[in-house]
């Protein structure tokens, strides 16, 4: 690392130091109760930007402010180092106000109705007086412009509540950066009084293995059908559904979804619940329509009564922090390793040799990690 990276490194640390000191302080005198304005969706734009300080930050997300809370995850989307660094001071402060929501993850193929499903079931939390923040994780909706068959990601009537705050995901980042992002969001709305998050995401891979471990309950929506149109849905992720839901069990739909649910419920039999002591269990529903959706709710409330106590809830959150740590530092060092100038001028002829069967690949890998590690043990190792 150089200097000046090092010295960037080291204010950022001294800082986030004093700022743990001094997070109960700005706790106390910003533990006010939240006004809630009109949703992020519907409230004007601020004239002119003003900088905000870390102070105004923290009291803004505190008070409930949803202007600042929707500039806080901007600064904590933001590439720029000077925002990251800003934006770790923030979350530091605001580290004691989180962990106090429901984290509920919703996934399933597009067009299988998470959007139609979250905007009903947000308006019934809303009614109970719950409030409820919706990130959506959609990586497909960068590219397809969110228009794929018929999807609903604006939620009209949700966004105009105001005790509902929405946020899509950012788009054109890496699936790690959707990942951070989405969890810092997440601490921001859950200090700023949000006792509900709703986190959707696409069903096509990789991303709701990711999302999984952001969430302490996660549902996972079916089309109804049976057999081989099982929903284009790897094996891999019914296992890690806490409740199966097939939706659009409505019309002419109805009959499907019935064998749907038997299909899946004979599934199950065969796998390991995602949580321990919580038997996933199979139920229709219709986000069109609402039906189904209380009681849908109402195993969510039971998995936290039931599981929360038995410090269930808590273990899952503790295991969820640690691997994020670790998942950091994998990445962080990995991309130390591929910067590292050394590394780069002598990769290419490693690859080449393992190629022409010269070198065996472990060979290689210890000698390219050799070469990063030389360079760290001396302080000034160059990178680029
Ligand atoms: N019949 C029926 N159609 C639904 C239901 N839920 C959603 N849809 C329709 O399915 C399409 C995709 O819904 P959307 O919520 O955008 O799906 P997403 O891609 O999973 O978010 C839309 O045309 C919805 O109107 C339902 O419960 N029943
Ligand atoms: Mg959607």
């Amino acid at each position: 690392m150089n200097e000046l990276a090092q010295n960037h490194c080291h204010s950022v640390r001294r800082r986030l130091l004093r700022g743990a000191l001094t997070s109960a302080k700005v706790s106390s005198r910003f533990s006010g109760k939240g006004s809630w304005p009109m949703s992020e969706a519907m409230s004007s734009p601020a004239p002119r930007r003003q900088q905000l300080s870390v102070n105004d930050y923290v009291a803004g997300i505190r008070a409930g402010d949803r202007t600042i809370l929707a500039r806080a995850i901007t600064l904590v989307e933001s590439d720029s180092r000077r925002h990251e660094a800003q934006a770790q001071e923030v979350l530091q402060h605001l580290l004691p106000f989180t962990g106090r929501a429901k984290r509920v993850g919703i996934t399933g193929v597009p067009g299988v109705g998470k959007s139609t499903f979250i905007e009903f079931l947000g308006c019934l939390l809303v009614e109970r007086g719950q409030k409820l923040a919706v990130l959506t994780i959609d990586p497909t909706s960068s590219r397809s412009g969110g228009s794929i068959l018929g999807d609903k990601t604006r939620m009209e009537r949700l966004c105009q509540l105001p005790a509902a705050f929405i946020r899509p995901t950012p788009s054109g980042l890496s699936l790690g950066g959707v990942a951070r992002r989405t969890r810092e969001t997440m601490l921001l709305c859950e200090a700023a009084g949000f006792d509900t998050i709703l986190v959707e995401t696409v069903g096509v891979g990789q991303t709701e293995i990711a999302l999984r471990a952001l969430v302490d309950f996660f549902l996972l929506l079916l089309l109804p059908g049976s057999g081989d149109e099982l929903q284009g849905i790897k094996k891999g992720i019914v296992e890690m559904a806490d409740l199966v839901a097939i939706n659009k069990a409505d019309g002419e739909n109805k009959l499907r979804a019935e064998l749907a649910k038997q299909d899946q419920a004979a599934a199950l039999h065969y796998l390991q619940p995602a949580t321990s002591e919580w038997p996933t269990e199979v139920v229709l529903c219709a986000g069109l329509t609402g039906e189904g959706l209380p009681e849908i709710w109402q195993r969510v409330e039971k998995f936290y009564r039931e599981l929360e106590p038995k410090g269930v809830i808590a273990r899952r959150r503790r295991e969820q922090s640690l691997a994020w740590l670790s998942d950091l530092i994998h990445d962080e060092l990995k991309r130390r390793f591929y910067r590292d100038a050394r590394v780069k001028s002598h990769l290419s002829a490693m690859q080449q040799a393992v190629l022409r069967g010269e070198i065996t690949a472990v060979l290689a890998a210890e000698s390219l990690l050799a070469t990063h590690q030389e360079c760290h043990s001396g302080s000034t190792g160059p990178e680029k």
